[in-house]
């Protein structure tokens, strides 16, 4: 393969606390050289194109500083106040600023301008996620003619709810500047190719792997992030994670344990969850006393006031129920606002009867895996998932909801916790297959391996000449 240029908004290096997708690409990056380009999370009074460069486990990375206006609109606003809720299907909580739009191409030019003196001839670039779909356009209009890949780690919203963003259609234009674009799931595909062809007038080949539009072809796949199962699995037979075990399960007193691990964010279902377990606790009195659910919320994203709220909401509902049900020695929720080790997180997983992954949408969902690969196979637990999550698609034999209904939830939980050794074992012999054959690492072979066979039969390097400069208002 040849040596690769990963862009994405943060550059996250290895260290303890990474997850296995930043691992995996710094493996990527080591095996076959090349740098991570990002943001660095600072901030500087002017930008002036300043790189800083770092080596982290032998992997060059170069990140850069952004001014407070940029990370006003294109952070706080446009990826996370716009683009964000949007994508996760809701519309109710995107906010359409202008000052948002222009602050995003503005910083995706800056990344382009910046970036550029570091392409080779021969790299392949891959670009990463929501906060820079146009990159590939900048990047063209720059003159650069070398393979770029994109990926988009959430989900890819149907069509009418895209159409409420005042730029959609020249966003969706500028992604023709790609080679190759890849989704999670074959859904996410296909909602982008219903786009393609009914707003755009673009043709979709009969296999669906290419898109037309105009004398531009992007290739497209469906492949599904995983996870490092085996780092994973190892990490909850660590010492800390046995610890992490011991201490779980006697603070549950013999109780099941129901586990949550999610950032803090309204996609994830976090209220829903509660309401659920609320109504099982109602519904099954003679189950009270015998579960605790463990929830770990850590909060992101704290400038936004969408996520104040469900800080606040979530609070609120977790003192509710724990008033209504507490007794002595038992309290039905226990509700922690805290980041962990890996390692610990594993130990978590292990101790835990059930796992609750249950997000109103999701580009895939890395905990479901996680859970998944942390468990004894001796006496695995059982993972409740939402339909809505990417990692539906290859988890049927969880115990598939409706995030949105507290009925099904409750129904879930109770099936969840009476549900006998044998019938778990061969739910979780069959997740934890295919959470160890589609691993990160197969991921990341998909994708660069598709993306180096771009072009390939091409007699001359792809050359885009970007119709729709501009219409993005930057005003
Ligand atoms: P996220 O929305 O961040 O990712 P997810 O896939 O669940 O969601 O990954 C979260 C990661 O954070 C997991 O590795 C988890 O272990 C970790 N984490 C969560 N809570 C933690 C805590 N309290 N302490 C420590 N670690 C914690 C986006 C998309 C997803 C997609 C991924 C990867 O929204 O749908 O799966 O990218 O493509």
């Amino acid at each position: 393969m040849s040596r690769l240029i990963v862009i994405s908004n943060r550059v996250s290096a290895g260290g303890g606390a990474a997850g296995g997708l930043a691992v995996a690409l710094m493996a990527a990056l080591r095996e076959n050289g090349g740098i991570w380009f990002g943001w660095s999370g600072g901030r500087t009074d002017q930008f002036t194109g300043h790189i800083n460069f770092h080596i982290e486990d032998d992997v060059r990375t170069a990140t850069i500083d952004l001014e407070d206006q940029d990370i006003e609109e294109y952070y706080n606003g446009y990826a996370n106040r716009t683009l964000w809720p949007l994508f996760h299907y809701r519309i109710d909580l995107a906010e359409y600023e202008r000052s948002f739009a222009g602050g995003y191409r503005r910083v995706n030019e800056r990344f382009a301008e910046t970036v550029l003196p570091l392409i080779e001839a021969e790299d392949s670039v891959w670009v990463q996620d929501y906060h820079m779909l146009p990159l590939g356009a900048d990047l063209r209009e720059r003159g650069v003619t070398n393979r770029i890949g994109f990926f988009l780690h959430i989900p890819w919203p149907p069509r009418k709810l895209l159409m409420t963003l005042p730029e959609a259609r020249e966003m969706v234009e500028m992604l023709f500047a790609y080679d190759l674009m890849g989704f999670h799931t074959q859904e996410w595909l296909d909602s982008f190719c219903d786009f393609v062809r009914e707003e755009l007038g673009g043709t979709i080949s009969d296999d669906g792997t290419t898109a037309t539009l105009g004398d531009r072809t992007l290739k497209l796949i469906a492949c599904p992030v995983g996870i490092d199962a085996r780092e994973f699995a190892d990490l909850a037979a660590s010492g800390t994670a046995r610890t992490t075990f011991r201490r779980v399960k006697d603070s549950a007193v013999g109780r099941a344990l129901m586990v949550g691990v999610d950032r803090l964010d309204y996609s994830k279902g976090l209220e829903e969850r509660f309401l659920g377990y609320e109504r099982f606790l109602t519904e099954h009195p003679e189950e009270r006393k015998e579960v605790v659910l463990l929830q770990i919320a850590p909060p992101s994203r704290g400038a936004v006031e969408s996520y104040q709220r469900i800080r606040t909401t979530l609070e609120g509902l977790a003192g509710r129920i724990n008033g209504a049900y507490a007794g002595l020695d038992w309290v039905p929720i226990r509700y922690v606002n805290q980041a962990y080790a890996r390692d610990m997180l594993a130990g978590v997983y292990r101790a835990s009867r059930i796992g609750l992954v249950t997000p109103l949408m999701d580009g895939m969902n890395l905990v479901a895996k996680e859970y998944i690969a942390a468990q004894d196979p001796a006496d695995p637990g059982v993972l409740i998932l939402s339909r809505f999550a990417g990692a539906a698609s290859q988890m049927k034999e969880a115990i598939l909801v409706n995030p949105h209904s507290a009925e099904e939830l409750s129904d879930a939980m109770l099936q969840a916790l009476v549900m006998p050794l044998e019938e778990r074992k061969r739910r979780w012999t069959i997740m934890m297959e295919d959470v160890q054959k589609r691993d990160v690492m197969w991921w990341l072979n998909e994708f660069t391996t598709a993306l180096d066979a771009c072009g390939r039969d091409e007699p001359s390097p792809k050359v885009v000449a970007l119709p729709t400069k501009g219409a993005v208002k930057t005003s």
